[in-house]
């Protein structure tokens, strides 16, 4: 291996040097731990410890990082104290995710890491909005995303670069390509020999160097960096190594051909650049021994604190007190009670507009959003009004953008991702489900992120642009859904979702943007989020519902007057409002619940559920549900109509009546 050391001096590649030993000798005494039983699972770097620590050594110290599995001398890199790693190893407190989380999986934005979900490419997208966000604010930052030969495979990887190269997006998307995915060796995994052979296709920079040569990473990702920071822009960049150990230390090394372990052991990161720097007599024996000391000292001292911390005591409390950012939730009263007519669509524009100009700090994105001001029109003149930076027209890349929305949020700005139809959002589905809604319970992560979601039926426009999907996300804690019914709900709530800094899945009826009008109140104000309302107040049953089923319950009273109901718009379906459907059901004695949504799993399930559990004394009838029939959307329109449950809700809620 050649090394060449440019002008860095004497001090620079001692310091690299020991930087190199510390995640090798924390390394060794893990495997030994494993061995005695003491850690349960470890997945080993050794062999590629130059690409972690040549990167983190060439950034500044609040530049973002996003590693994975194998690159420990990040961790160290940023000097993250030993007791708090090997703490976080071992499931304690005094790690980084109050024992929720395994090794790396948990940042740390005090030492400016953001680590994996096990899903590997999602980080990738992350990685673009926290570059996104020092692109905003003109920071003039770099950020480093880490993915495998493997994980560069999958979808992610795909829409954040293509992402960061049309946004010019100052990210370095580091690929550690050690020739396997797990079992599977590259060529099973991809066709073309390198992965800086896809930076043209991206119309982006790619640079391929030896990933086990310190002194080329280090000096590479200077370079990089310091290019990036000052033109920002996405560099690929490919490093070429080897994994000398298993997948994880459980799944061994069968697969590999022994002549590889044979090739590259002669490769070792540390070894060699150790015998250049003797042999430069830059090191000597005694420094060698003397780095080697205080390093085994400080892992021994970081595990003796490590292993004498208790293990956590569960405190159901504390599990679910994480599951949110804290937010007051008050709500914000208007200045004025002056109020406009507007349309659904346009009450929604109106607070998004409010919103923009209170917090500077909002950023809108989603595909057309811009100068043709979205799908439905809901954009129109913002792009004037907040400038490119702040509407952003996206690529295809519904994950990429979730992911962005997150990143964003860990740049300490807000996002809107308006999905063009709901059901767009299967694409960003992981984001949604495993970031967004989970980082704030993992690791003190908020995700400050409105999902805007064109819902619902009725338009006879067919199973991929009708569906209602708010169960999906019903059953994800960490996620809240909002879904009004009425204009001036719209305005407040989707006001109340910019403030509350958790993710936020907004539903919005396509059938009732240019349907139905109302006074809408001119002046910024919101509802507070997990309020449901009483449409109207009755004595003999209780309607609970939300969205176009508000709309379809009220034609049913207005046609049979005689009927007293109580009818409940959720408006939020999760948190769903308890003490409103108790408080009525107790009174009514009946309760149906009517959505436009499939049947089985849908949210009345979840509130029948409820209402057997905690009012069964006061029920004179089982609980009825009306929901759409369990196929997916048909097209034409009379099919359509047969699908949808308006057309049985008069009927069974009549049959509830009489039971
Ligand atoms: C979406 C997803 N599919 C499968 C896995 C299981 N898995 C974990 S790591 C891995 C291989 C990753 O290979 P690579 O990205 O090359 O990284 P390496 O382990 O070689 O460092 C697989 C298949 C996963 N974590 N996530």
């Amino acid at each position: 291996m050649k090394f060449d050391r440019k002008k860095y001096r004497d001090d620079t590649l001692l310091k690299l040097y020991k930087r190199l030993l510390e995640p090798r000798l924390i390394e060794e005494k893990m495997l030994i731990l494993l061995r005695q039983g003491k850690i349960s699972k470890w997945f080993s770097g050794i062999g590629q410890e130059a690409i972690s620590v040549g990167v983190v050594n060439a950034l500044q110290a609040d530049e973002y990082i996003l590693p994975m599995h194998r690159n420990l001398g990040i961790f160290t890199g940023r000097d993250i104290p030993y007791h708090r790693l090997f703490a976080q190893f071992q499931g304690t407190a005094s790690g980084f995710s109050k024992g929720r989380e395994r090794s790396f999986h948990f940042g740390t934005n005090e030492h400016h890491i953001v680590g994996m979900i096990s899903h590997l490419g999602p980080q990738m997208g992350v990685a673009d909005g926290i570059a996104l966000a020092n692109k905003l604010k003109e920071e003039k930052k770099v950020t480093v995303v880490f993915t495998g030969d493997g994980g560069a495979s999958e979808g992610d990887f795909h829409e954040s670069v293509n992402t960061a190269a049309v946004w010019d997006l100052p990210v370095i998307f580091v690929i550690e390509n050690n020739g396997y995915g797990l079992s599977t060796p590259s060529n099973q995994q991809f066709r073309f020999k390198n992965f800086v052979d896809k930076g043209p296709g991206y119309g982006i920079e790619a640079v391929k160097i030896d990933g086990n040569n310190i002194l080329e990473v280090y000096d590479t990702v200077k370079k990089l960096a310091e290019s990036i920071r000052e033109n920002p822009r996405p560099i690929l960049l490919e490093c070429i190594t080897f994994r000398m150990r298993g997948h994880e230390e459980a799944s061994g090394t069968k697969y590999i051909p022994k002549e590889l372990f044979e090739e590259w052991g002669k490769k070792d990161p540390v070894n060699n650049f150790e015998k250049y720097l003797l042999d430069e007599t830059v090191l000597t024996d005694e420094i060698v021994a003397e780095f080697r000391a205080e390093i085994k000292k400080k892992i021994d001292d970081g595990l003796d604190i490590a292993f004498a911390e208790e293990h956590i005591k569960p405190n159901t409390d504390a599990e679910y007190a994480d599951v949110y950012a804290p937010f007051a939730n008050n709500s914000f009263t208007p200045a004025t009670e002056n109020k406009t007519n507007k349309r659904f669509l346009d009450a929604i524009a109106a607070g998004m507009k409010q919103s923009m100009q209170k917090f500077p700090e909002l950023v809108l994105m989603g595909q057309d959003i811009a100068d043709y001001g979205g799908a439905f029109k809901m954009t129109e003149g913002f792009l004037e009004s907040f400038g490119e930076g702040r509407v952003r027209n996206t690529t295809l890349c519904e994950s990429a953008i979730i992911g962005i929305g997150l990143g964003l949020s860990i740049g300490k700005m807000k996002a809107m991702v308006e999905m063009q139809f709901a059901d767009f959002v299967t694409c960003g589905f992981n984001q949604i489900i495993n970031n967004l809604a989970k980082s704030h319970w993992r690791w003190g992560q908020n995700a400050d992120v409105v999902v805007r979601m064109p819902t619902g039926a009725g338009v006879a426009a067919g199973p991929f642009h009708s569906q209602s999907n708010e169960a999906w996300f019903f059953h994800t804690p960490g996620l809240k859904i909002l879904y009004p019914a009425f204009p001036n709900d719209a305005k407040g709530l989707i006001c109340a979702a910019f403030e509350d800094p958790n993710p936020i899945m907004f539903f919005e009826h396509k059938a009732l943007y240019r349907s139905i009008t109302e006074d809408v109140i001119d002046d910024y104000f919101t509802i507070e989020i997990g309020k449901a309302n009483l449409v109207r107040e009755g004595s003999d049953v209780t309607i609970i519902t939300y969205g176009m089923g508000v709309h379809w319950a009220l034609e049913a009273l207005n046609k049979n007057t005689s009927i007293s109901a109580d009818l409940i718009d959720l408006r939020t379906l999760l948190p769903f409002d308890k003490e409103a459907i108790e408080a009525s059901v107790k009174k009514t004695g009946r309760a149906i619940i009517l959505h436009e949504d499939t049947l089985i799993g849908g949210i009345g399930g979840e509130i029948s559920a409820y209402i057997m559990e905690h009012c069964f004394e006061y029920l004179d009838a089982p609980v009825k549900r009306c929901a759409s029939l369990d196929t997916a959307i048909p097209f034409a329109a009379e099919l359509e109509q047969n699908f949808l449950p308006k057309g049985r809700f008069e009927n069974m809620l009549l049959e509830l009546l009489e039971y």
